[in-house]
């Protein structure tokens, strides 16, 4: 084998090198060796079993395990700086300034540690010499699997005046043991991590996107703070490369400046506390805005818990405490009055709440729900004591708190009413659906669709194209109500939404319960212009804020429509988008005629059946929340009252028939 050979020319020379150093090189392959490659090759037979999936979720994740480590470093205060930077083959690059990872020997492996935790399956923690590690505590698989999963990785340290170097190939195979390669300044000190994703493994893409790898380092800076976070994106052409520099002192009040940026915010300053007890570590910022959303994100070890837990129970109760307390004792509630509830006090809030915690549980069904108990009460006692200092010190600023929580208190009460009146007696009572709605025969939820569609005249060619067993039209009229900019009241009002609600049959809010969805599929179809778009955003903002659970669960899809028909002679063609238009015509060559699309109601009944609803024929894109964060700002850029953002968004994203929230 061409491997071993290499691995001998490579001992002999690094032999010389090692007695110098009093690092052990004589190196043979014995039993233990086969299985460390072993395991390796086991990640390599189930990549899913280590990371979320071999899709560019799971590719990006081989970006993070090795940044953790990085941050990991900075948190235990030996590093100031973690770089990442991409170049134009999507080889990645993870650089700290720390203490450079150890380079002596591992007794039990009888190879350099740093072999030992890139080639041993959860070597990590054990060989790292106990360091408290924060980061990663959800995935944290480890250095060694993204190895496996690498067409090459190299590793260098600096550290006391040397650089010492090691690569692998082929998923994790070393070609040399770790050996010295050159001097350093003896002030030099950190650590470099180089890596290819295996294509073979990662057949989807290994091309990493460049909002995802922004947002994501920028949101670990924002939970770290002091810690700079580098990007350099070396794929575009010399004046097109970007680089960013993330860090900030202020931590989570500035992470909900950020967030609230689109936004009108009611008071000048965040409110902010941070505490440690028993070892867990509490951060949390909170601003109010004039919307009526709250929007709550939460982390534990800079996890984005998206199920919530006991961080974000510890968070709500105090809230809720202090606010009540401050209300009574001040005025603003009489003795006669209820309470407000957790929803009054959240009202228009953008909190971040952040624990560190040196022995996370994880429950949920998407394992995002932090789950340990204790935690409940350290987060309220924290930040109830802040909060409540904060009301008592700036009696202008508490308020205008208490005049906002009151007004939600009343619309509340309002909302209730008018929701009332939505709520179907009985899911199955045929005649309390909506008018509008073309139902479908089959009362199999499982297999039934509904298709939310633009006007009249194109709900029109769908109901005719439709299959009237599965398939379910509601025609909506002109623009719906955007939900970000209403109360609940007035939402519940809307002709539009009313309807929504009773024929998806599934509840609102925090209501919603999915098993009783009378669709499997809700299908937004829309116009491919900007009208369509806008309204598929308005539907989007909807179900994202009353329905979250049916996108969470996967039950939202666009549906994409052509944008041409080509036609040479008997053989019709549809083009999708525009690159598969200009490939049809190269393959249909001359005397070609081409239709372009200017909205669904161009195409007759049959046309739109076999171009977008016929199950054998049609794509439908489906609605994901992977990033409430990017989700939100998404929409307030869109809907917001300030136009700049706007225009820059839909100018990065002229594309807009790949929707992505
Ligand atoms: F493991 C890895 F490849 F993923 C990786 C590790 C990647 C990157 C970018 C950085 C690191 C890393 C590890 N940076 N710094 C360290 N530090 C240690 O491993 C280390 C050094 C010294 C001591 C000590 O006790 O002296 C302890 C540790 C954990």
């Amino acid at each position: 084998m061409s491997e071993e050979k290499v691995n001998k020319e490579e001992m002999e020379s690094s032999a010389v090198l090692g007695e110098e150093l009093d690092i052990k090189v004589t190196h043979k392959y014995d039993d233990s060796d086969i299985q460390v490659l072993d395991g390796l090759e086991a990640v390599r037979k189930r990549p899913g079993m280590y990371i979320a999936s071999t899709s560019s979720k799971g590719l990006h994740h081989l970006v993070w395990e090795i940044v953790d480590n990085g941050i990991d470093e900075a948190m235990a205060g030996f590093a100031t700086t973690v770089t990442v930077h991409v170049d134009k083959d999507n080889i990645v690059t993870v650089t700290d300034d720390g203490r450079g990872m150890p380079t002596g020997t591992n007794e039990k492996t009888g190879k350099s540690t740093i072999e030992t935790i890139f080639t041993v399956l959860h070597a990590g923690g054990k060989f790292g010499g106990g360091a408290y590690k924060v980061s990663g505590g959800l995935h944290g698989v480890g250095a060694s699997v993204v190895n496996a999963l690498s067409e090459w990785m190299e590793v260098t340290v600096f550290n006391n005046g040397e650089e010492c170097f090691i690569r692998f190939e082929n998923g994790g195979h070393p070609v040399a043991p770790l050996k010295v390669v050159g001097k350093c300044s003896p002030d030099k000190h950190g650590t470099t991590v180089k890596f290819k994703a295996d294509p073979t493994i990662f057949t989807e893409t290994t091309i990493y996107d460049h909002e995802t790898l922004r947002d994501r380092l920028r949101q670990l800076a924002f939970l770290n703070k002091g810690i700079r976070l580098v990007f350099d994106d070396d794929r575009q052409e010399e004046e097109k490369k970007k680089h960013y520099e993330f860090m900030f002192e202020g931590g989570l009040r500035e992470y909900v400046k950020f967030l609230n940026k689109n936004k009108t915010s009611l008071l000048e300053t965040v409110i902010y506390s941070e505490g440690h007890e028993s070892g867990i570590q509490v951060e949390i910022a909170c601003q109010y805005n004039d919307g009526y959303n709250p929007n709550v994100y939460t982390f534990c070890n800079n996890i984005n818990t998206v199920e919530g837990g006991t961080h974000e129970e510890g968070f709500r109760m105090a809230l809720n405490r202090i606010i009540n307390r401050y209300a009574r004792k001040n005025g603003f509630l009489k003795e006669k009055d209820d309470n407000l509830t957790s929803d009054d006090c959240k009202e228009g809030i953008t909190a971040v709440i952040s624990v560190k915690h040196p022995d996370p549980q994880y429950e949920g069904q998407t394992k995002t729900k932090l789950g340990n108990s204790e935690v409940r009460k350290i987060v309220s006692d924290i930040f109830g004591t802040q909060l409540e200092r904060f009301l008592m010190e700036n009696p202008d600023q508490a308020k205008i708190i208490m005049e906002k929580v009151i007004l939600a208190s009343q619309a509340r009460m309002a909302a209730k009413k008018a929701r009332e009146s939505t709520r179907r007696k009985n899911s199955l009572e045929i005649s309390s659906l909506p008018g509008k709605l073309t139902d479908c025969s089959s009362k199999d939820a499982s297999i039934c669709e509904i298709y939310i569609v633009e006007g009249d005249s194109a709900g029109g060619s769908a109901k005719n194209g439709r299959d009237s067993h599965f398939q379910a039209i509601l025609p909506l009229r002109g623009k719906i109500l955007n939900v970000e900019k209403a109360r609940q009241h007035r939402v519940f009002e809307n002709a539009e939404i009313r309807s929504m609600i009773t024929a998806f049959g599934c509840g609102v809010l925090d209501e919603v319960d999915t098993s009783k969805l009378r669709y499997n599929k809700i299908v937004i179809m829309t116009d491919a212009d900007v009208d369509g778009s806008h309204i598929r955003i308005l539907l989007l903002t909807f179900f994202y804020r009353y329905l979250r659970p049916i996108i969470e669960q996967g039950h939202v899809y666009i549906a994409q429509p052509p944008l041409y028909k080509l036609q040479k002679g008997s053989t019709v063609r549809y083009a999708y988008t525009e690159q598969m238009a200009t490939r049809i015509r190269e393959e249909l060559g001359d005397r070609i005629s081409v239709q372009r699309y200017k909205g669904l109601g161009e195409m007759d009944a049959e046309q739109l059946w076999e171009t977008t609803m016929d199950p054998k024929n049609r794509t439908l894109i489906r609605v994901t929340i992977d990033d409430a964060e990017r989700a939100d700002e998404y929409f307030n850029i869109m809907m917001g009252e300030e136009v700049e953002p706007r225009k820059n968004f839909i100018v990065e994203n002229a594309g807009y028939a790949n929707l992505d929230i």
